[in-house]
């Protein structure tokens, strides 16, 4: 008879699938992604487990040691980088994004409230997501970055017509506007209503945002210029208010945006 004494079996039958499966799962995911602050990462573990109900007292508390700006960049939209990396493993579907994204927008609304307000504004920005479009999220941190950095915002929404943004920059008369595509078949309206903002002999910059579009694309057309990241937002709008043309905004830009 054949003795099995002494023999281990660790070393002959790993079962790779369940290895695997076991480094896939959304804990392990969220894991190597989530931020390392404790603080951070109990704000950032909210949205990606979609808490409702916890997501309003961890920023509380994470408000009583950090600042809103930390939370808001660092925690709640970290954590919705990791609910995207979920939606792209195909772990998460559309019901836990819409989820998840609630849960991170009731944690900005906090947020946003301690964020220093009551100054001179510096200036005036239209923003609005491209016809067609609904991904707002990148457009709404975007807003919070401008508005905490002293600028007023003209929010027109999302899926907003060519000629709604043009008419809304003619009656604003912002020193910028913005425009957000997450999806290719919406990116075209940007050079679009572009064109017809030249049409009218109006010269703003308009900042091209958003998933969809590079910065090959955004500085294809007359105006264009390009943003990647939200936080990149304010540092461009300061130019632009020291009187940087777009021109001047796309030759110095990876100045501007530097380390942002
Ligand atoms: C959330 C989400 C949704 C939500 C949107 C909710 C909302 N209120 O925004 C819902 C569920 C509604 C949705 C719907 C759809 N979606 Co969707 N969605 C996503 C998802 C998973 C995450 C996007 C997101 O919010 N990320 C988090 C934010 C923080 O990131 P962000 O938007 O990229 O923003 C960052 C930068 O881009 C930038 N930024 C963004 N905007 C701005 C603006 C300014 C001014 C600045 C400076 C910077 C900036 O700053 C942010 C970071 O700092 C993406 C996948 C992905 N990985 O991106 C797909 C994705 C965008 N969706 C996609 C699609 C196809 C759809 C649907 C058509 C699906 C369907 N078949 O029904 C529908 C749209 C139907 C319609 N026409 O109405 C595709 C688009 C493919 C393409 N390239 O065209 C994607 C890429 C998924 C995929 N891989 O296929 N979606």
């Amino acid at each position: 008879m054949v003795s099995h004494k002494g023999v281990d079996y660790a070393k002959i039958l790993t079962r790779y699938d369940i290895k695997a499966q076991n480094e896939a799962s959304p804990e392990a995911i969220a894991e190597k992604m989530l931020p390392k602050d404790p603080v951070l990462k109990k704000v950032a573990e909210t949205v990606v487990w979609m808490k409702f109900k916890d997501v309003g007292p961890a920023t509380t508390d994470a408000l009583k040691t950090k600042e809103p700006l930390a939370i808001i960049n660092d925690g709640l939209v970290a954590g919705m980088e990791v609910v995207s990396k979920l939606y792209a493993d195909h772990i998460y579907y559309l019901p836990e994004i819409m989820m998840a994204a609630k849960t991170m927008e009731i944690g900005i609304a906090i947020a946003e409230k301690k964020i220093a307000g009551g100054r001179t504004m510096k200036g005036h920005v239209v923003m609005h997501v491209a016809e067609g479009d609904p991904h707002d999220i990148g457009k709404n941190i975007a807003k919070v970055m401008l508005t905490s950095s002293g600028y007023s915002v003209f929010d027109m929404g999302k899926d907003v017509a060519v000629d709604d943004v043009v008419a809304a920059v003619v009656k604003e008369k912002p020193m910028m506007v913005t425009g957000t595509a997450l999806m290719t078949t919406t990116m075209t309206a940007f050079p679009r209503a572009a064109e017809k903002l030249v049409a009218k002999n109006i010269n703003i910059p308009f900042m091209s945002a958003g998933g969809a579009v590079n910065r090959d694309f955004s500085e294809s057309f007359e105006l264009g210029i390009y943003s990647e990241k939200a936080p990149q937002t304010p540092p461009i709008a300061d130019k632009v208010k020291a009187g940087y043309d777009w021109r001047k905004i796309r030759a110095n830009w990876d100045d501007i945006v530097g380390g942002v």
